[in-house]
């Protein structure tokens, strides 16, 4: 039996596989690892890229609509970080080479424009929000198979890879039951609704602010917050291109090259 690897190490395998594009072994088959240990790998391993002059940016949220956990075999909400060198601009490229296995998921985004942190009511939640946006996040599992635990997932900053966001609206725009289609190449390849995230996008706004409260931080002005997919995810393939059309609040995508 070799020796458990310590939290560094995991740190270190996960943003190296991130960084090199790289598959790797899931860490729960050799090791126990609990959710609270897995953020402190997710929390060392994007100190690695804080460290190499990425910024953070926000947040995402996982597993808010059943039908990600369904595609995914694992429950309970998760969180990831969102990095300055994750985001894709509105109808820009991205190279398949730098991802494992992308796929790319339905979401709506908020920015913040006060601080939100702890025990909130929806409406104390947008009251802090500047504005909301249609968005797609590119999810990359570095775990051979985009197969995980929910401990696995979490310490791989819960699949964060991409993430590209379309025109601000008002955040007084009614955002709980909104038509959200998936396109590929201008055909539709998921539908479904904003209320698939949590009943109402809010809701996961409002989880957003005690989950990370619980690990004492605060969702800052200026940050995004993700609300997660609101469809199963659609593996990306070269040459295709992708947008989230929501009813309202407009679309956004991007296309892939090689
Ligand atoms: C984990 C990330 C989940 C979402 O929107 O539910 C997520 C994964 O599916 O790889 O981003
Ligand atoms: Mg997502």
């Amino acid at each position: 039996m070799t020796a458990p690897r310590t939290i560094v190490e995991l740190a270190a395998e996960a943003d190296d596989a991130a960084r090199t594009a790289t598959a790797i072994a899931q860490f729960s088959e050799s090791q126990s690892l609990s959710i609270e240990e897995a953020y402190e790998v997710q929390d060392l391993s994007f100190a690695r890229r804080i460290e190499r002059g990425e910024e953070m940016v926000g947040i995402k949220m996982g597993f808010t609509s059943k039908a990600k956990m369904i595609q995914m075999g694992v429950e309970g909400l998760i969180w990831g970080r969102l990095s300055s060198a994750m985001r894709v601009v509105d109808g820009g490229e991205v190279s398949l080479r730098e991802y494992v296995h992308p796929r790319v998921e339905p979401e709506i985004a908020f920015i913040m424009r006060a601080p939100l942190s702890g025990n909130v009511s929806a409406a104390e939640a947008m009251s802090a929000v500047e504005a909301v946006a249609p968005a797609v996040e590119i999810i990359d599992s570095r775990f051979e198979n985009f197969k995980f635990s929910l401990a696995d997932v979490v310490a791989d900053n819960s699949s964060s890879s991409g993430f590209v966001i379309g025109d601000w609206s008002d955040p007084h725009t009614r955002i709980a039951n909104l038509g959200m289609v998936l396109e590929k190449d201008g055909r539709p390849v998921q539908i479904g609704s904003s209320a698939a995230i949590l009943g109402d996008p809010v809701r996961s706004l409002v989880e957003a602010s005690r989950i990370v409260g619980e690990s004492g931080l605060r969702l800052l002005p200026g940050w995004i917050v993700l609300a997660g997919g609101a469809t199963a995810a659609v593996a990306l393939e070269t040459g295709s291109s992708y947008r989230n059309v929501v009813e309202d609040l407009g679309s956004v995508g991007f296309s892939v090259v090689d």
